[in-house]
């Protein structure tokens, strides 16, 4: 496969702090490395790019603005300083919001502010699904990136790579927040640096396929489901994605085909993993517009559709994991700031 380029970040003193551990991790890691597959036993050759980026809006939009002009890497590893942490943190979802407790380096102070007028951006990581025994420390898993730069950095690169058209699906990128020096040495972070890259490379155990679900909401904020023909279980409208098909365009598809639904993709909301037939489906949960027509059913593959209030989490058969998408809807996704 070659030597695989990553993009590895991390962020210049802020605040208080007189140094920054994400900015000696980043600058050690630069270079030639091998590192391990968590589910084969090759190490995997990869070149290191450091980057350091200001603490402020230039450093926020610094790799998206890279990616826009056409710079490419096979995964973009982001890290900064978390100062309330103990063990690193994996951030899953980069929301759109940024309120300042203190200002940035730039000077600014913004309070309840949007990143931009779309909403929060999910990871296509399924962290969940990562085995914490192939790690030399333990870490958590978070669901908030905070509401400072390094939370803004990682919303504008997730929105670049998602709406560059990448078959099927845009390279991994994930955000490591990494605690103080003195609870957790800079050693200890590249190490577990170096582990999070290998994971986000790994080849997967079983064939994988590539599946998109839609996310579409009436005005009240309900949640358009469908039943399945086959068992009658409730799932999110979508489907495979056919080869070097991107996602948003096997979303647009899907939707025309089984609902005659004219939709545009927006964003990214997560993946969830789960295995059927030795298979590794990865289901990636789109936010689309709202349709302007009703859904008319393709009665191959649905029985009906219904308008779901996500927050009354009413009992239903769900198909799969559509039953935990939903609740991180519940959870995460209604309204921002
Ligand atoms: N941590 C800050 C910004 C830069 C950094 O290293 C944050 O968590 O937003």
């Amino acid at each position: 496969m070659g030597t695989r380029r990553i993009l590895v970040t991390g962020f210049e003193p802020f605040g208080p702090h007189e140094s920054n551990p994400s900015q000696e991790v980043t600058l050690g890691l630069e270079g030639l490395h091998v590192v391990a597959d968590p589910n084969g036993g090759v190490g995997i050759e990869i070149e290191i790019t450091p980057r350091i980026l200001t603490v402020d809006r230039f450093g926020a939009i610094e790799t998206a603005e890279a990616l826009y002009s056409g710079e490419k890497w096979d995964a973009i590893l982001h890290m900064g300083l978390c100062e309330s942490c103990v063990l690193p943190r994996l951030e899953q979802r980069a929301q759109n919001c940024v309120n300042m407790r203190i200002p940035d380096n730039g000077g600014r102070m913004l309070k309840d502010t949007l990143v931009d007028e779309k909403g929060d951006i999910g990871c296509w990581i399924d962290l969940e699904m990562w085995d914490k025994n192939h790690f030399s420390s333990d870490y958590d898993i978070s669901f908030d990136a905070g509401t400072f730069v390094c939370n803004e950095t990682y919303y504008h690169t997730l929105h670049a790579l998602q709406s560059q058209l990448h078959k099927p699906i845009p390279p991994p990128c994930l955000f490591l927040h990494i605690p103080l020096a003195k609870r957790f040495d800079v050693k200890a972070a590249s190490q577990f640096a170096l582990e999070c890259i290998g994971a986000m490379l790994g080849s997967p155990q079983s064939p994988v396929v590539e599946v998109v679900a839609a996310l579409i909401r009436d005005d009240a904020g309900n949640v358009l489901l469908a039943q399945r023909e086959d068992d009658l279980t409730w799932e999110f409208p979508g489907g495979k994605c056919e080869k070097d098909e991107n996602w948003a365009v096997a979303m647009e598809r899907e939707l025309s085909e089984e609902l005659e639904l004219c939709v545009e993709a927006i964003r990214i909301i997560g993946t969830w993993e789960h295995f059927r037939d030795n298979k590794l489906l990865r289901i990636h949960l789109i936010a689309c517009t709202k349709p302007l027509e009703q859904p008319s059913i393709d009665p191959e593959v649905h029985r009906k559709v219904m308008w779901y209030d996500p927050l009354k989490l009413d009992d239903l058969n769900w198909t799969g994991r559509d039953g935990e998408m939903m609740e991180y809807i519940a959870k995460y996704n209604s309204v921002p700031c």
